[in-house]
């Protein structure tokens, strides 16, 4: 893989999502050397200490495919450099994964950090679905920053909670094509993300653009 000069991702990915969604979970889980810049709430949050992201969570990954067409396999740079020689015939891409602030008055923080970016991955959290609305706010906003052809799928986060609703229904009331997972368990988000980089490269239409051309939304 040749890193360009000047450039330290072939990929940007902005992850958004309302306020406690997962961002920041999903960011470190994917990548154990991430950064985020947060602070501790001063109220407990459902009864527990919480933090929030007040600037911005950095990770990294590394998109490794035998050849095109393939989903490939996604890891953290550390595992990539551990069997680099593996993957020395693949076509690798570095990702940059942005995390923004939720909270709906970080508009402008969310403004600087979506800039540039090739494609959203939006979190919900599915076992609180009065967050449902927030979350249809922030889409349009991302939209709005990125244009409204830009790459979007949806993560039905928290899946290990009972409680969770199930991603069809998220679906149903998002509209964009909705993956179910858990970024705290580990399931499904690798998956959701596979996708959205293939709709970059352009390997998958992406049906939703038809969806609202047709229903008129766009
Ligand atoms: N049960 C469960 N909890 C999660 C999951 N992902 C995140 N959380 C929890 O949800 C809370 C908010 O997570 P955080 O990543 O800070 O959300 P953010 O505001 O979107 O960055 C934390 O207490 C996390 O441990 C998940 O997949 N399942
Ligand atoms: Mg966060």
């Amino acid at each position: 893989m040749v890193i360009k000069k000047g450039k330290t991702y072939d990929y940007k990915i902005y992850v958004c999502g309302y306020f406690q969604a997962g961002k920041t979970t999903l960011i470190h889980s994917l990548d154990p050397n991430a950064m985020s810049i947060e602070k501790k709430l001063r109220e407990l949050y459902y009864g527990k200490e919480s933090s929030t992201t007040v600037g911005f969570d950095l990770g990294h990954l590394v998109w490794a495919r035998p050849r095109e067409n393939t989903d490939g396999i996604l890891m953290s740079w550390f595992e990539f450099e551990k069997e680099r020689d593996e993957y020395k015939d693949w076509i690798c891409k570095l990702i940059e994964l942005k995390g923004s602030p939720g909270q709906l008055h970080f508009k402008d923080m969310r403004n600087i950090v979506s800039k540039g970016s090739d494609g959203i991955l939006f979190v919900i959290d599915s076992s609180d679905p009065g967050s449902i609305g927030y979350a249809l706010t922030l889409i349009e906003e991302s939209r709005c920053f990125l244009g409204k052809s830009i790459p979007l799928v949806v993560l039905a986060n928290k899946q290990d909670l009972e409680i969770a609703l199930p991603p069809e229904k998220v679906s149903d009331l998002i509209k964009f094509e909705t993956f179910g997972g858990s970024a705290k368990n580990n399931f499904g988000v690798k998956e959701a993300l596979i996708r959205l980089l293939r709709i970059i490269v352009k390997e998958i239409k992406q049906d939703y653009q038809n969806y609202l051309i047709k229903e008129e939304i766009q």
